[in-house]
């Protein structure tokens, strides 16, 4: 499975500006079970360090920009999201960590499914050890 799985979502701006249409089983590849969204970061703050156990994610930068690192045990890559059209999918048992948020950043998530901490794993330990199994 790729480590990196860039989604362009549907563009439908014209010349009075920009319209993102996500829907889901379309753009988003699950049904959507609930949205947040990430607002004025601080400054040098890093979010996410975890992997989720069954979760799966998309992220979209609709305003500003950040990086998010995705790592799968193995491999460690780093996407610039800088688009309000450039989503990532955050599959299950990928380890990630947000960076570099500029303060006007607004970062979209859907999710496949309501929040459960017990869906987290938060010890980069103990990641490696599912994913080395
Ligand atoms: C992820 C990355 C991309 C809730 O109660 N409900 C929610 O839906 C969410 C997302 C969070 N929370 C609580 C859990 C924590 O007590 O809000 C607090 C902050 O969450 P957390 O520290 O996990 O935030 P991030 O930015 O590190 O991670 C978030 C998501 O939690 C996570 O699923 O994949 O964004």
């Amino acid at each position: 499975m790729s480590l990196v799985k860039l989604i362009d979502l549907p563009d439908l701006g014209d010349h009075r500006g920009g319209l993102v249409a996500i829907e889901e089983n379309q753009a988003i590849p699950f049904p959507i079970k609930r949205v947040y969204y990430i607002y004025c970061t601080k400054p040098d703050v890093v979010r996410g360090f975890h992997a989720h156990r069954a979760l799966r994610q998309v992220a979209v930068c609709i305003a500003g920009k950040c990086n998010i690192l995705l790592d799968d045990g193995n491999t460690r890559v780093s996407v610039d999201l800088d688009l309000p059209n450039k989503a990532v999918v955050i599959e299950p048992l990928i380890w990630h960590e947000m960076h570099d948020f500029t303060a006007d950043c607004v970062l979209l998530v859907f999710a496949s499914d309501y929040y459960d901490e017990s869906d987290y794993i938060r010890s980069y330990d103990e990641f490696l050890t599912l994913v080395k199994k």
